[in-house]
């Protein structure tokens, strides 16, 4: 046993400086967990942040228009258990950059430690000229496995926009959907690779599924609508040993005045007579 006499003046030395490292590790620590708001603005686009709740992305102004109530992301390891919302695991590192020097936090990143993986989220805000009801929203999400074996991974991401009280959304494609109300039509375009399986839901059955505590698939239903719409996307992946899952994502926000019914109508009758005419010259 070493008595405290013979502890050297440089072994004394090395514990006074843990002591200093460990204590500013931790306040360190103490005021990355205390910022969970963040806000990035670029042009004519404010989007605002709350990483210590599952809210996340809770807030996304277009000209002013605040468009979104909640853009957030759950995972599930296996194929039993419950979906978590990444913001229950531990964040290592998180904070915003102005990308694009023009004064203004543009670009958020966040990093979780998962068991036996990490997760990575990366949101760039590019906004329209004002008065254009154009935004940008760039994301990139990392999933690493640290394990020696394939991780089975079930990433969903969840989006609850809101035009009017009274939505209609529907997926145009695989990978991108249409949102209609108060006149205004928004379309997302999103991701690679190509999610799994999909959703569009009144709200809150999809964001109930997601915190129910069982293992969930989406339904796969294509539109919903009138009323308060959300949608949400599912990638069922094995991740190999040391490697990355990596998804893309640009949710481009386009606000244009809805088609009038007359337009429409007038749309419709144009293609019919210019059918007709073709078939007579024909
Ligand atoms: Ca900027
Ligand atoms: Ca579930
Ligand atoms: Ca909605």
């Amino acid at each position: 046993m070493i008595s405290t006499s013979r502890i050297s003046s440089s072994a004394v030395a090395r514990v006074l400086f843990c002591s200093f490292v460990l204590a500013a590790f931790s306040a360190a620590t103490a005021q990355q967990s205390v910022a969970a708001l963040f806000t990035l603005t670029d042009d004519n686009s404010v989007a605002q942040f709350d990483t210590a709740t599952q809210s996340n992305n809770f807030n996304w102004f277009v000209d002013g228009n605040d468009i979104l109530a909640q853009q957030a992301f759950w995972y599930r390891t296996g194929s039993a258990g419950p979906e978590f919302s990444l913001n229950t695991l531990p964040i290592a590192v998180q904070g915003t950059t102005d990308a694009n020097f023009d004064g203004n936090p543009d670009t958020l990143f966040v990093r979780y430690n998962g068991a036996g993986f990490r997760a990575e989220t990366r949101y760039t805000l590019d906004g329209g000229a004002p008065g254009s009801g154009t935004s940008d929203m760039g994301e990139q999400i990392a999933i690493t496995n640290l394990l020696d074996s394939p991780l089975d991974f079930h990433f969903f991401q969840y989006a609850d926009f809101d035009l009017s009280a009274a939505d209609s959304a529907f997926f145009t494609n695989a990978n991108a959907v249409d949102q209609i109300g108060s006149g205004l039509r928004l379309s997302e375009t999103v991701v690679t690779p190509v999610p799994s399986h999909r959703e569009i839901a009144f709200f809150p059955v999809t964001l109930n599924k997601l915190n129910d505590g069982v293992p969930t698939t989406l339904s796969d239903t294509t539109a919903a609508g009138a009323g308060d719409v959300t949608w949400a996307y599912q990638w069922d992946v094995l991740i190999p040993p040391s490697s990355s899952f990596l998804l893309s994502k640009d949710k481009s926000i386009r606000l244009v005045p809805e088609p009038a019914a007359g337009a429409l109508l007038s749309f419709a009758g144009g293609v019919l007579l210019a059918r007709y005419r073709k078939r007579r010259s024909a």
